[in-house]
């Protein structure tokens, strides 16, 4: 029974209804009853394994099917109205076909299940960067997650009734249908305001607030209306005056960027009052405010990050987030304690475990026990450094975006973009090593401007013009830089200590934009401005003044390398490649020269 009389969203859900077939519809109310029946539900299915409820109360497993277990670019589509509008790096198929073809996969997909209506808002409700949606779907694993992720239920609904025009929200169905790889569809309708997703499970490609729509679709309206949504974290640094400024930074997936956000000073920040505060790790919307600075907020409402790798070292705020009302995905599972367990999560691999796939496993078949994209999807308010402004409907001033890669070699740990138009170029021209974030080859650099390229909703080129055009509409925009953690040395050993040491740098950053009498100093080189090894604070930290000499040196020959490389990412636009960015890469060789 419809729960609305908002009647583009009745009409919606009958019309695919009819073609899904499913038993019955429930619409999400977004309470925690409703929510608990599923869970029952969920969990008599084995679709979810309850865990210890002492030492993870609130959480569950889930096993993905083994072939459905990260985002999957080649089988993701942009299906604009024009081939040209998708651009020379997204999947086009025309929209009039891909919606016959689809048709005929969604057709009685649902039959013997139940339809799921969640009415979702991305960002608060209240915020004027809300945009609302509708997901359909036939897994209740997607309800449990979109309740963490966003902010569902019928108040989204009545806010949607309420406004000014009830019928703009975006329309995603999804459905596991039969989860054949060979139909795998993630489709994006940008005209109809439309994502249909079919044949998998898997987060990335199902949880359609996140990257489908606030990605995706979001960073097609944000040029339309003049905005700016983007694959960036949001961090808040208060110095020992109480002062609070804010970052956005830009990473691949799977480079840090949860880390980052999280950061918990050095010993040496925090005797001197330093604290780091949480806004968001993965997705920023960024607006122009009345006083002239770029405002940020982060629309999701929890963190569906990677197990792998984190610990009590790594991300002790993301351990201590995900201890309750988190559901873990394709982690092992210890079957003496019910509890989970991934690769670095501690030294202690269970012996009595099962691993992803739900084998008999344990440390000694060499086999990993988490898949490497395994994931936690946790509530972003039980983390322990949440900022006070995480829900402000109108975010949080940024003073300095950060673009970052994964570089083994050449990019040094830091640097400035010399004013806004060469951030841009230095954005574009971002490169990283890949992860398992998305299947293919991991470990192969690929260019991934802004970290963008498998986010980006319309043609790349025009993505550069809409951020050069930004530029002009920011009267007091903030300074552009790109840092690179990951340098290695010739045994393959990272040079940088990274993690909670990463303030380092950060601080640099911040008092190149904001600081006044206390502004840090650099020196200008053929890439931009960069610190000398004694601008950036190195108390308490155990390093060569060798190791920073290298990591702060622009190395010609490398970067003579990088031109050519840019230059051929930059041929795939063609004419729609901004001039201003070819100026900048001729600026850059000049100056190599
Ligand atoms: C993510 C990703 O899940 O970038 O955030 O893949
Ligand atoms: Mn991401």
């Amino acid at each position: 029974m419809s729960v609305t009389r908002n009647k583009a969203v009745n009409d919606w859900v009958a019309e695919m209804a009819a073609m899904t077939k499913p038993d019955s519809i429930v619409w999400i109310d977004g309470t925690e009853e409703q929510l608990n029946r599923l869970r029952g539900k969920s969990t008599a299915s084995g679709e979810i394994i309850t865990l210890n409820g002492e030492k993870l109360p609130g959480c569950y497993l889930h096993r993905s099917a083994t072939n459905d277990v990260a985002r999957v670019e080649n089988r993701t589509f942009i299906c604009s109205r024009s081939e040209r509008d998708a651009g020379p790096t997204n999947n086009w198929a025309d929209p009039d076909e891909m919606y016959a073809k689809l048709r005929g996969l969604f057709e009685g997909s649902m039959a013997g299940r139940v339809m799921y209506v969640i009415p979702f808002s991305m960002a608060v409700p209240e915020s004027p960067f809300a945009k609302f949606g509708i997901e359909l779907t036939d897994s209740i694993y997607v309800v449990l997650n979109m309740a963490i992720v966003t902010r569902i239920g019928t108040r989204v609904l009545e806010r949607l009734e309420a406004s000014e025009d009830p019928s703009d929200f975006t329309k995603g169905l999804h459905s596991i249908a039969s989860l054949d790889p060979e139909n795998r569809y993630i489709v994006h309708f940008p005209e109809d305001n439309a994502i249909w997703s079919v044949n998998s499970g898997y987060g990335g490609n199902v949880l359609l607030g996140k990257k489908c729509l606030a990605l995706r679709l979001a960073s097609r309206m944000g040029r339309d209306e003049g905005w700016l949504a983007e694959h960036m974290l949001i961090l808040g640094i208060e110095n020992p005056r109480g002062e609070v400024r804010y970052i956005s930074a830009a990473f691949p997936s799977a480079c840090g960027k949860t880390n980052l956000a999280m950061l918990i000073p050095p010993d040496v920040y925090q005797k001197k009052g330093y604290k780091a505060w949480c806004v968001g790790d993965d997705i920023a919307w960024l607006r122009v405010g009345a006083d002239g600075r770029l405002w940020a907020v982060n629309p999701e409402a929890g963190f569906f990050g990677v197990a792998p790798g984190t610990n009590m070292k790594s991300n002790a705020n993301a351990m201590l987030t995900c201890q309750k009302n988190t559901i873990f995905t394709n982690v092992a599972q210890n079957l003496d304690d019910n509890t989970v367990w991934w690769e670095k999560m501690d030294d202690d691999p269970p012996r009595n475990a099962l691993d992803w796939k739900g084998d008999r496993w344990n440390a000694s078949l060499g086999t990993p026990g988490a898949h490497p994209n395994s994931r936690f999807t946790a509530p972003a308010k039980q983390c322990p450094c949440i900022s006070p402004e995480f829900e402000s409907p109108g975010g949080v001033p940024i003073s300095a975006i950060v673009f970052g890669g994964r570089r083994g070699r050449g990019t040094p740990l830091v640097y400035q973009a010399r004013d806004w138009d060469h951030g841009v170029f230095v954005g574009s021209t971002m490169g990283s090593e890949t992860t398992a974030a998305a299947t293919g080859a991991v470990g192969v650099v690929r260019r991934d401007p802004m970290a963008m390229l498998p986010f980006c909703g319309y043609h790349m080129g025009d993505y550069f013009a809409h951020w050069l055009d930004m530029g002009r509409k920011i009267p007091n925009p903030p300074g552009i830089f790109h840092v690179n953690w990951f340098r290695r040395d010739e045994s393959g050993d990272f040079l940088w200590p990274g993690y909670g040491e990463n303030m380092r740098v950060v601080e640099w950053i911040i008092n190149r934009v904001t600081g006044g009498s206390g502004a840090s100093s650099a020196r200008e080189t053929p890439i931009g401005f960069l610190p000398r090894p004694e601008d950036i604070c190195m108390e308490g930290l155990d390093i060569s003044p060798a190791v920073v000499e290298s990591l702060l040196a622009v190395d010609k020959a490398y970067w003579m390398e990088e031109v050519s490389g840019i230059h051929e990412f930059y041929s795939a636009f063609g004419d729609r490649l901004p001039a201003r960015l070819m100026e900048e890469l001729g600026a850059l060789e000049r100056n190599l020269r």
